[in-house]
This record gives C-alpha cells, sequence and structure tokens, in this order.
C-alpha cells in the first residue's frame, strides 16, 4: 500500500494517531500537500459518509474520522499556507445554526487566510445575528462565508443572507457560500453574491469579489 493509501485509510478508520506521520511520509515523498489533502483526506471522508448512508458505519465511527481528519490538515497547514503578511481585508466565516459540521469550513478559513485575509472565524451552529453582530461592529470586514453541510440547516442559511440583507449589511459586505448540499441554484435564489463548491476556488473568488 502506498503512504497515500495508507492515509486514507487512516482517516476512514479514525487512526488519528497515524494521521500526522502519514502526512508527512507523503510530503518527504514529494507529493504536493492539496493532492495529499483530495486523495489522502477529501475522498476518505468521501468513503465514510457513503458507509455511514449505507448504514455500514454510525456517528461515532463518523466523528473519530473527523476528528483524524483535523490531525492531518492541522500537519498539512504550514505547507499550504502562502504568504498573509499583508491582509487585504476581514472575512467572516462560520457554519450556519444547527449544523455542526466545521472541517470544510475550516479549510475554506485555511485557504482564505492564505489568500491574505485576516479570517474571523465564528465557530459552527452560529444564529444570524451573530453574523449580523460581527459586520456591524468591523467595518474592516469584506465578506461573509456561510457554510452548510445538512439539507435541513439550508433554510438556516437562507435566514442568515436574508438578515444581512434586511441589518443594511449588503452595502459593506459580499456574501459566499457553500457546502455538499449547496448549489450555484441554490445561492442564486436565496441572494448570496458566490457558490463555490471547494476550499480553493471559495479563495480565488473572494480576491475576485473584492
Ligand atoms: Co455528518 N452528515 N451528520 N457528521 N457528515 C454528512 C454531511 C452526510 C452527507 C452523511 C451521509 O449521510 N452520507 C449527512 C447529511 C445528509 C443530508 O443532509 N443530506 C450527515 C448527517 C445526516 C449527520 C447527522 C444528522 C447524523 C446524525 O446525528 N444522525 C449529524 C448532524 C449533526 C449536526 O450538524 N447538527 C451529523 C454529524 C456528523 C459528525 C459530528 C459526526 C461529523 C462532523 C464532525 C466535524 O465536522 N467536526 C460528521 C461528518 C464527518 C460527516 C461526513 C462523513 C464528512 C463531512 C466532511 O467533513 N467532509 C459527511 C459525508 C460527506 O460529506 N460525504 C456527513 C470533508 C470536507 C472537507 O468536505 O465539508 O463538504 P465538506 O467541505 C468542502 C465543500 O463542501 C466546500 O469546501 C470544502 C473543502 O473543499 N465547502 C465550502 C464547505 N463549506 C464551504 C463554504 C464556502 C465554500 C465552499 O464558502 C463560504
Amino acid at each position: 500500500m502506498s503512504k497515500i493509501e495508507e492515509l486514507a485509510a487512516a482517516v476512514t478508520k479514525g487512526k488519528a494517531k497515524l494521521v500526522p506521520n502519514l502526512v508527512k511520509d507523503c510530503l518527504a515523498e514529494g507529493m504536493e500537500p492539496v493532492e495529499i489533502l483530495n486523495k489522502g483526506m477529501i475522498d476518505a471522508m468521501g468513503v465514510v459518509g457513503e458507509k455511514f448512508k449505507n448504514n455500514e458505519i454510525f456517528v461515532p465511527e463518523m466523528l473519530v474520522a473527523a476528528r483524524a481528519m483535523k490531525k492531518g490538515v492541522e500537519t498539512l497547514k504550514p505547507s499550504m499556507a502562502g504568504d498573509s503578511s499583508a491582509t487585504i481585508g476581514k472575512y467572516v466565516i462560520g457554519t450556519v445554526a444547527g449544523d455542526l459540521h466545521d472541517i470544510g469550513k475550516n479549510l475554506v478559513a485555511m485557504m482564505i487566510e492564505s489568500a491574505g485575509f485576516e479570517v474571523i472565524d465564528l465557530g459552527v451552529d452560529v444564529p444570524k445575528e451573530k453574523f449580523v453582530e460581527a459586520v456591524k461592529n468591523d467595518p474592516e470586514v469584506k465578506i461573509v462565508g456561510l457554510s452548510a453541510l445538512l439539507t435541513t440547516t439550508m433554510p438556516a442559511m437562507k435566514d442568515t443572507v436574508e438578515a444581512l440583507i434586511e441589518a443594511g449589511c449588503k452595502s459593506q459586505v459580499k456574501i459566499m457560500v457553500g457546502g455538499a448540499p449547496i448549489t450555484q441554484e441554490f445561492a442564486d435564489e436565496i441572494g448570496a453574491d458566490c457558490y463555490t463548491a471547494d476550499a480553493a476556488s471559495a479563495a480565488q473568488a473572494a480576491k475576485a469579489l473584492i
């Protein structure tokens, strides 16, 4: 088994202790960080999601896989980060109310930071009022990023966009949305300025928006 396959297997099985060294092994073999992230971790979480859907594993297994992936991302972060010494603006990000998924949101935050933004991470299960407050309290915030992983929390994303619009924040910020169930069509429907499917394109889009 190659190191990247070992890494994917360790993430899938939630072997958090093995993951950092396997990430380092892949880097030592000369693999690109983004390839390690995609093949060794994001694809592995896709496998976990499939197994959960098919009732082959349950929430605890999904949770340990998530912890293993977080360890991997932590190890990879120094190799992924760009030159963020000059800040090009503030970016508020969070997972919408009712939703506890944060791996994708954290990856987006990491890439956005690498692109030169100062990231204000509001965390998970963030009420719409908190997003509004974060924008109102800081005129330097230029973009708000909303993440949702559940079809059941898509309405909370819509409510958050509406709350930002009603509070008059749209004259100050652009709104970006993403997450597995989100589509361009949904983004257009709720009045978001931008939808991207993954973290790398989110960083590119954020730079283009300001
Ligand atoms: Co959850 N879960 N989960 N889960 N979980 C999913 C999302 C699910 C698809 C699994 C499945 O059934 N196949 C399913 C949702 C079904 C649906 O809504 N249609 C599901 C479910 C049902 C649930 C629970 C309801 C299970 C239960 O309790 N019965 C529960 C809900 C809890 C809650 O939120 N209230 C639950 C809980 C959990 C854990 C806590 C155990 C854990 C999360 C741990 C954590 O995040 N700290 C978990 C996990 C790990 C998953 C899967 C397996 C993996 C998610 C992940 O991290 N993927 C997931 C299955 C799957 O996605 N295939 C699943 C890797 C990550 C890098 O990808 O987050 O998609 P992703 O982010 C991508 C893009 O989407 C995009 O960029 C990222 C990187 O490129 N992106 C953005 C994300 N945000 C963006 C924002 C942007 C732009 C791009 O702009 C601002």
